[in-house]
């Protein structure tokens, strides 16, 4: 951001000094801190951080999965990485509220753009999945992925717990995803298979926001739409805390957990949902969890309304980068 004095030089000066900052996402020289550029033009990396696949001194890697062949109602979350890259250049401004500092001051974000894969192959999208996150984490960097229906969550999950052994499941959602479809693989049963592959503990999984039926929690402790209604935002964050633990924890945030009035923009909506604010009181509270990664999915903005889905997933996903640098320092750009 501008400082006051430089706001007081005079308006050519201030234009000439805008444009030279446009296009951040390939001119940026250093990974942290912020230079504002108009919300309407430029490259749109995720919150103008760079685009690069060089993961050298980086602390969490943007990626985008652009698949929804598992969808199993209206499909559009391929074009959801590109939606949230679109709407977060209205939050890329500096400091973060309420947090009160730019998560960039604090960690090194690059967005390493879309993984690759032929449409249409299943089993192909998630071998692609599973080995860019492997990319990625054997260069010591965390992830921020945007999907994509919710099966990307799949090779991500079985990415991550090779290396830290059965994660710990943070799951906002109106569905529990744990379907029994014998066996089908799609993004309303990869949590069964996750749960079968071993890649989740669910004794210290929650899953926030459900409310469609199920017969089975699978061992998931349930804290659903009505809960969240009823017992606010508070309560909800000290129950996720209090049952996830101290252990190794992923985040995964289908954005049909929140109200279709607050996020029209994806595959299979459902009434009674949270709303925006619900959601982001709950992601802050989620204070010491040991969150390895996030991803955000089902992000379809074919069916959204002014940019609301997209912008409430890219806030979201910024939310959860100020959760994680809450307690770092500052870096020197
Ligand atoms: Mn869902």
């Amino acid at each position: 951001m501008s400082s006051g004095n430089e706001k007081r030089k005079s308006p050519s000066a201030a234009r000439v000094g805008t444009a030279a900052e446009n296009d951040q996402g390939f001119m940026r020289e250093s990974l942290y801190g912020t230079r504002s550029e108009p919300a309407y033009a430029g490259a749109l990396s995720y919150m103008r951080r760079r685009y690069t696949r060089d993961l050298g001194g980086v602390d969490i890697a943007v990626s985008g999965l652009p698949s929804d062949i598992s969808t199993s109602s209206r499909p559009g979350a391929r074009l959801g990485p590109r939606g949230i890259r679109a709407a977060s250049t209205h939050l890329a401004f500096g400091a973060h509220w309420p947090w009160g500092f730019d998560p960039f001051d604090r960690l090194a974000v690059v967005d390493m753009g879309d993984v690759n894969f032929e449409p249409g192959y299943l089993e192909a999208m998630l071998e692609a999945v599973e080995a860019h996150a492997d990319h990625v984490l054997d260069a010591g960097a965390r992830m921020l992925s945007f999907g994509g229906d919710h099966l990307v969550s799949l090779p991500l999950l079985r990415a991550h717990a090779r290396r830290h052994g059965p994660l710990r499941l943070v799951h906002f959602d109106a569905h529990s995803d744990t379907w029994l479809e014998d066996g089908v693989l799609n993004h309303g049963t990869m949590f069964l298979h996750a749960l079968e592959e071993g890649l989740i503990d669910p004794s210290h999984s929650v899953q926030i926001g459900i409310r469609t039926d199920n017969p089975d929690s699978h061992g998931f402790e349930i804290l659903d739409a009505r809960s969240v209604h009823a017992q606010g935002a508070a309560a909800i964050a000290a129950r996720t805390r209090e049952v996830v633990g101290d252990g190794k924890a992923y985040l995964t945030f289908d954005i049909d957990c929140l109200d279709p009035s607050c996020a029209p923009g994806t595959g299979t909506p459902v009434v009674g949902g949270l709303s925006t604010a619900q959601a982001q009181q709950i992601l802050c509270g989620l204070t010491g969890i040991d969150f390895v990664s996030m991803d955000i999915v089902e992000v379809a903005p074919v069916y959204d309304i002014s940019e609301i889905t997209s912008l409430a997933a890219a806030t979201l996903a910024l939310d959860y980068l100020c959760l994680i640098a809450r307690d770092l320092a500052p870096r020197e750009p």
